[in-house]
């Protein structure tokens, strides 16, 4: 017998295929709801140090698309963690995975909050960011923490609304939490 998980998830993958749309490059590859399910796939797939740069994985709960639009999101936001090149053989692997293990084995106290995570591979800093679906204080101010406490992260980071995001003019964006 396969130990069920709480909730089923998906994970996606984003290609940046520059003659397609953002939304056209996000392809969900595959479900899961099991333990064993979830280490199958770990162990099947490219570790995002493997990615190329340009590209996501993203793990969301099964039906929530890893995008802003999604009701599940829009009244969301996320925590983000800038992950510096430099550190990305040390911290980007195991950031993901423990990011994982956190949703996936209802390790938050406030795990209906989260909608998934995302990891996106980029040329100075990679990012990883776990998605919420609003904005109340103390349950995301909680996830942030638990957040950083597992992960053993010693600098601080943020929490950005999806709906700021998405009008941001070039690189400046203001956080509503921090932790
Ligand atoms: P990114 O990949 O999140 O970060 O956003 P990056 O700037 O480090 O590459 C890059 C671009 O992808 C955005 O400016 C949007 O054009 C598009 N994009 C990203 N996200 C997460 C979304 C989304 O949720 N919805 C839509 N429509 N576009 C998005």
């Amino acid at each position: 017998i396969k130990h069920p998980l709480q909730y089923s998830w998906s994970l996606w993958i984003y290609v940046n295929d520059k003659s397609k749309t953002w939304e056209e490059n996000l392809i969900e590859l595959t479900t899961f709801d099991t333990v064993e399910d979830f280490w199958c796939l770990y162990h099947h797939i490219k570790l995002p140090t493997e990615l190329r740069q340009g590209n996501d994985y993203a793990v969301f709960k099964k039906g929530v698309r890893p995008m802003w639009e999604d009701d599940a999101n829009k009244m969301g936001g996320r925590w983000l963690i800038n992950i510096d090149r430099k550190q990305r053989s040390a911290n980007l692997n195991k950031y993901w995975l423990d990011i994982i293990l956190l949703m996936i084995g209802e390790n938050f106290e406030n795990s209906e909050a989260i909608c998934g995570a995302v990891v996106n591979i980029r040329g100075k800093f990679d990012k990883i960011g776990v998605w919420t679906g609003h904005t109340y204080t103390k349950p995301v101010v909680e996830i942030g923490k638990t957040l950083k406490e597992v992960l053993g992260i010693q600098t601080k980071f943020g929490f950005e609304v999806h709906r700021d995001t998405m009008s941001k003019q070039g690189s400046t964006s203001k956080f509503l939490y921090i932790v």
